[in-house]
């Protein structure tokens, strides 16, 4: 890394990562009473396999990308998970996982060894990836009759982004 404006970067991208990891678990801690089988139709994913899916897509990225930093993948990509206990442990762990990965490649100024033109993207690919997700999950929300308010979510969700320290 060359200097202090790009550490700053490199820090501030960092902390986008983490805070989309926050809403992430937010949510899942959030949902209503039978809300990680909510599906938004007939052969579309239970939102507990979005979150397993979500999981399982930054390991199999971080593998093929940064395998000094890879961690075991889980045995199916859209596991059926019911304890919300166990899927936020999943999701903090494979959010540290990618964060090591990125800050590592970065600080080396190493190419991924597979995909994208600079390490910073797999960080954009993945946020883009669990914002789409995010959305599928709040329309299965919408759809099994368990919606949530904007009062409840905005708090835990869009007000993260936004939050000064
Ligand atoms: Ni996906």
């Amino acid at each position: 890394m060359s200097n202090a404006t790009d550490q700053g970067l490199l820090e501030a991208l960092l902390d986008s990562w983490d805070r989309n990891n926050t809403i992430l678990v937010n949510l899942l801690r959030a949902l209503p009473e039978g809300g990680l089988e909510a599906r938004a139709m007939e052969g579309s994913p239970s939102i507990s396999e979005l979150f397993t899916h979500i999981h399982y897509v930054r390991l199999v990225f971080v593998f093929e990308d940064a395998p000094e930093f890879a961690k075991s993948l889980p045995e199916k990509e859209w596991a059926v998970e019911r304890d919300p206990g166990r899927i936020a442990r999943m999701l903090n762990e494979s959010a540290m996982t990618v964060r090591d990965a990125v800050k590592s490649r970065v600080e080396a100024g190493r190419d991924m060894d597979l995909h994208y033109d600079h390490p910073i993207l797999l960080l954009q690919h993945m946020l883009w990836h669990e914002g789409y997700h995010h959305g599928q999950m709040k329309l299965a929300l919408k759809l099994s009759d368990r919606q949530m308010s904007d009062k409840e979510a905005g708090p835990i969700t869009w007000r993260v982004w936004m939050r000064k320290k």
